[in-house]
C-alpha cells in the first residue's frame, strides 16, 4: 500500500448563494441550446479548438484515476469516407433487418436513416473508445474500473465543450462499431463506445421538435 500524495485543492473558488445561482442558471441556459443536429456544412474547424476540447474532457473522473478512454479525431477526407462507407453498411443492416418496429417507431420522429451524409459533410469525427486495459506508469497492464461509466462522464464533457465552443454534434452509435477498430487501427483492448460527428450546423438547418422532460419528471427531492 502506497500513502496518498496530497495537494492543495488546486483552482477551487468558493462563490455566495446568488453567484452560485446565477451561474447554474447561466450554465443551464447556455447547455438546453444544445441540440443533436443531423446536416453539417464542409466549413472547417481548427484543429487547435478540438484538440481543447478533447483535453477538457480528458479531466473527467473515472475508476481508479485509470482515465480508460481514447479519442481519434479525424479530419482526412478520405478516412471519413471510409467511416461512411462502413457505418452505412451497417445502418442498412438495422434499418432493413435488425431493428425491432418498437425502436423504429421511436426512430421515425427523429427522421432517421440508414444514409450518413454527416459522416462526410462535418469537419471532424472523434471516434471514441473504451479502455478494457491499460498500462501503467511502471509497465504493468491493469484491467480497467468502469470504464463506461468514465468514458460516459468525458464523452459528456466533451460534447458540452464542443457546444459551449460554438459547434454542433451528433453522437453516432453504428451498431455493431467493430468496423471503427479495423478502419482506425486500434487493438483489441479498446471498445468503440461512440463516434462523434462535429462541425458547423448546415445553413437554415432544421432539427425535430422534441422536448425535454422537467425537473419534476426527472429529480427527486427528499
Ligand atoms: N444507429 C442508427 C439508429 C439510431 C439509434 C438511436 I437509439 C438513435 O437515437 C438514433 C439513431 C442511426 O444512427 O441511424
Amino acid at each position: 500500500m502506497h500513502a496518498a500524495t496530497t495537494i492543495p485543492l488546486p483552482g477551487f473558488v468558493h462563490r455566495d448563494p446568488d453567484e452560485m445561482l446565477l451561474r447554474a442558471t447561466t450554465f443551464r441556459d447556455e447547455v438546453r441550446h444544445r441540440r443533436t443536429v443531423r446536416h453539417f456544412s464542409k466549413k472547417p474547424v481548427a484543429r487547435s479548438v478540438i484538440e481543447v476540447c478533447i483535453a477538457a474532457a480528458g479531466s473527467a473522473p473515472s475508476g481508479a484515476n485509470l482515465q480508460p478512454w481514447r479519442f481519434i479525431a479525424i479530419s482526412s477526407a478520405a478516412v471519413k469516407r471510409e467511416i461512411r462507407t462502413a457505418a452505412e453498411a451497417e445502418e442498412r443492416e438495422f434499418y432493413e433487418h435488425r431493428a425491432p418496429d418498437g425502436w423504429l417507431d421511436l426512430l421515425a420522429p427523429l427522421g432517421t436513416d440508414a444514409s450518413k451524409a454527416f459522416l462526410e459533410d462535418a469537419s471532424w469525427l472523434i471516434a471514441i473508445f473504451a479502455l478494457r486495459k491499460v498500462q501503467l506508469a511502471d509497465g504493468r497492464v491493469t484491467r480497467t474500473y468502469y470504464p463506461l461509466e468514465s468514458v460516459g462522464i468525458a464523452t459528456g464533457i466533451l460534447i458540452t465543450a464542443l457546444h459551449h465552443t460554438g459547434l454542433a454534434t451528433l453522437t453516432h452509435t453504428p451498431s455493431p462499431m467493430k468496423f471503427l477498430n479495423g478502419i482506425l487501427d486500434r487493438p483489441s483492448n479498446e471498445k468503440p463506445f461512440l463516434l462523434l460527428v462535429v462541425g458547423h450546423p448546415a445553413e437554415g438547418v432544421r432539427v425535430p421538435d422534441i422536448h425535454r422532460r422537467p425537473l419534476e419528471e426527472i429529480a427527486c427531492f427528499l
